[in-house]
């Protein structure tokens, strides 16, 4: 290409895009028209200025400047996939829902997980709840079932969630702290609302930072209602259950997974699912009727309180299984609408007045979001079912009614007239019977706001309740109010005294504050409910897990190789971490191609690690920091760690020599290697904690 050729100031080194990528379709405006020169706008004169008449310019800045839509107000970092959903067992004598009817239909899903707090832009570990949207592409229209990784909520009614959110997000005033909950207005808000205790003892525990989407629960929180053919009701709550197990990182590991990767959530999901390893729940359903909603300890509408599964056991119906990324973030997991109200025939909205605030929000926050009343028109939106009404016109509408009629009831006949309702097919509302004044008021039957964080507190396992403690101790000494930690301190005065007196230690307040004034008393005869912990149900599975290998050149290959199969047999990945990226060599001469270079790979990364230096290299691993807190950060999150024998000098100067324990072995032969992934199964080695 001639370099005095003003046009050949190319982008890509003097190539265009097209001989770049082999593409040959031609690039074109908006409307159409083939463009020759995307390089150079049009001047007058090669230094002259640029002319207004550059329509392709103009077209081109006017369609960026527009590219950003409204982050949504909460729940603004997600991440979404499709899959499918399978019904597994037919439910027709508890509800007309048509995608329970016949057992192994599937149904099509998109699902976007989410943090609340933070923005778009907010790293994935953040401390927070974490959002389940599941929208259900039914043949009889689409049923979202919005939930969180947490069957209960902050706030017993909707009025409270505007503030609920601005105490959470950053402060008005200075604009941070970005996606945290550990500052003064979150816990100033949190403790003027007792109602909250419940679902704060879950925020504090390890649900809220959780290893993957893939290891975490959802719930539909609410209860929601099941109607028959013949109209006939009863209460159900929903629940997603993992079946690849539940999983939960350290705080610690939470706060350097966010330094590292602060995309480790949506990385993982993209390469499970790209990898064909396609996560998967099971759909459960808590089915009570109105006689065990009366005699129930606490009033089945009341989103800050939970149905143990104990009590009312869960029936498992079908299967979630996520399948396909995305093809497009925007496209799919940004304009994505979830709504609430988006039920189907044979379910329906219960009186919970939380459930009928989000009724109205989620509708009317897509109208600010999306820019119109046509969202449904986006293709991620749309019923993959027929539709027909008279909806028409508005922003952007891609879809009218065609022929005369755009009213009903009208007389132009069959063929002009357009739909017509079905009082077989359509929609009905269970006719429940309502009355009462108009007034502003909580029921009593909502007041008891201690006894069930009490319940999740005794169920935890120790090393549970001893991130709860740390995790409360961390949140709220970065409060800077002392009276508000005295406040929070005394609250859990009424949850548990041991819990109240740690915290209280850590946070050096001193004397106790007395107990929070309660409406009622805390009830000490709920039992333990060994469903609500994560470490009693752990799946014993290293499936879909990732071992991090430390290596260096002189590698011993036939342990490699040998440990790389095991894990493969066990559907785990195997991940080469090294001092230098592109190769290295092993002891018989083979090359590996390096994953992460030392500093790009922390041990926060990893499920287990290896530490497999060759045998006359482990001096170069002992001159990198990094190596040394590859080693001594696995041992301190309780990670299981293998080793070879040359590795030793590196265990020795990550200090944890002197400690080695059962969750650390030496490999040197086929049957360690199997025995240590048998141990890595577990997940964690607790015993270390302590
Ligand atoms: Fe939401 N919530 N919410 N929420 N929520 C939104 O809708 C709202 C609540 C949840 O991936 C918003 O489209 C109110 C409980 C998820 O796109 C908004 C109240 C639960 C998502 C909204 C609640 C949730 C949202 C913001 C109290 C668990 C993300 C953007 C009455 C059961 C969905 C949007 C996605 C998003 C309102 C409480 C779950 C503003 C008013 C309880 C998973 O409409």
């Amino acid at each position: 290409m001639d370099k005095t050729d003003p046009k050949s100031n190319r982008g890509n080194g003097g190539e265009t895009h097209q001989q770049a990528t082999g593409n040959t379709s031609t690039l074109t405006t908006q409307q159409g028209a083939p463009i020759a020169d995307d390089q150079n706008s049009l001047k007058a004169g090669a230094r002259g200025p640029t002319l207004m008449e550059d329509h392709i310019l103009r077209e081109k800045l006017f369609h960026f400047d527009h590219e950003r839509i409204p982050e949504r107000v909460v729940h603004a970092r997600g991440f979404g996939a499709h899959g499918y959903f399978e019904t597994t067992e037919t439910l027709e004598d508890v509800t007309s829902a048509d995608i329970f009817q016949r057992k192994g239909e599937r149904t099509p899903a998109f699902v976007r997980f989410s943090t609340v707090a933070g923005s778009k832009g907010s790293a994935d570990l953040a401390r927070d709840v974490r959002g389940f949207a599941v929208k259900l592409y039914t043949k009889e229209g689409n049923w979202d079932i919005v939930g969180n990784n947490i069957p209960v909520f902050f706030i017993q009614d909707a009025i409270k969630f505007p503030d609920l959110v601005h105490s959470v997000k950053e402060e008005p005033d200075r604009g941070f702290p970005q996606a945290q909950s550990a500052h003064d207005n979150f816990w100033d808000f949190a403790s003027l609302m007792p109602e909250s205790m419940h679902m704060l003892m879950w925020q504090m525990s390890d649900r809220t930072i959780p290893r993957s989407f893939r290891f975490m629960e959802g719930f539909g929180v609410h209860s929601f209602r099941l109607v028959d053919k013949d109209g006939k009701s009863q209460f159900v709550k929903f629940h997603w259950k993992p079946k690849q197990g539940m999983q939960s990182v350290l705080w610690d590991e939470a706060l350097k997974i966010n330094g590292a990767d602060p995309d480790f959530h949506r990385r993982d999901l993209w390469n499970a699912i790209n990898q064909g390893d396609y996560p998967e729940w099971e759909l459960g359903l808590q089915i009570f009727d109105d006689e065990f909603a009366e005699k129930f300890e606490f009033d089945v509408l009341d989103a800050t309180k939970l149905i143990p599964e104990e009590q009312v056991p869960i029936r498992i119906v079908g299967r979630l299984v996520l399948d396909r990324v995305v093809s497009n973030f925007f496209a799919e997991t940004e304009q994505v609408a979830f709504c609430t109200q988006n039920i189907v025939k044979g379910i329906d909205h219960s009186n919970d007045p939380l459930l009928q605030g989000r009724n109205f929000s989620y509708l009317d926050t897509q109208l600010k979001r999306l820019g119109g009343p046509n969202f449904t028109h986006i293709p991620i939106n749309a019923p993959k079912c027929p539709m027909h009404h008279f909806q028409q016109d508005g922003h952007m509408a891609m879809r009218n009614p065609t022929g005369r009629a755009n009213y009903e009831p009208n007389s132009w006949g069959e063929e002009e007239g357009g739909p017509r309702e079905d009082p077989a097919r359509g929609f009905e509302s269970y006719p429940e019977d309502v009355s009462g004044p108009k007034v502003r008021e909580r029921s009593e039957t909502f007041a008891d706001h201690y006894s069930q964080a009490r319940q999740f507190y005794i169920s935890q396992t120790e090393t549970e309740q001893q991130h709860i403690i740390s995790a409360f101790s961390f949140e709220l000494s970065k409060v800077k109010r002392p009276a508000i930690r005295e406040r929070m301190v005394s609250h859990l005065l009424n949850i548990d005294q041991q819990l109240a007196e740690k915290v209280a230690e850590r946070l050096g307040v001193e004397p106790l504050p007395a107990p929070a004034e309660a409406a009622m008393p805390t009830r000490q005869d709920l039992p333990v409910s060994d469903k609500l912990s994560i470490l009693k149900n752990t799946l014993v599975s290293f499936k879909g897990r990732k071992m991090g290998v430390l290596m260096t050149d002189g590698y011993d290959a036939d342990i490699y190789h040998h440990l790389e199969n095991l894990l493969k047999g066990e559907g785990a990945l195997c991940k080469v971490v090294a001092p230098h990226a592109g190769e290295i060599k092993s002891n018989k001469g083979d090359v590996l191609t390096v994953d992460e270079k030392i500093d790009g790979g922390p041990s926060v990364l990893f499920d287990a690690v290896m530490i497999l230096p060759g045998i006359d290299s482990v001096e170069t691993l002992l001159q990198i920091p990094n190596a040394i807190t590859f080693v001594s950060d696995a041992f301190n999150h309780n990670k299981f760690i293998g080793y070879i024998e040359s590795a030793m000098p590196l265990l020795a100067k990550a200090g944890i020599v002197e400690m080695l324990d059962e969750g650390c072995l030496q490999l040197d032969s086929g049957e360690t290697a199997a025995e240590f992934i048998t141990k890595c199964r577990n997940l964690r080695y607790w015993q270390r904690a302590s």
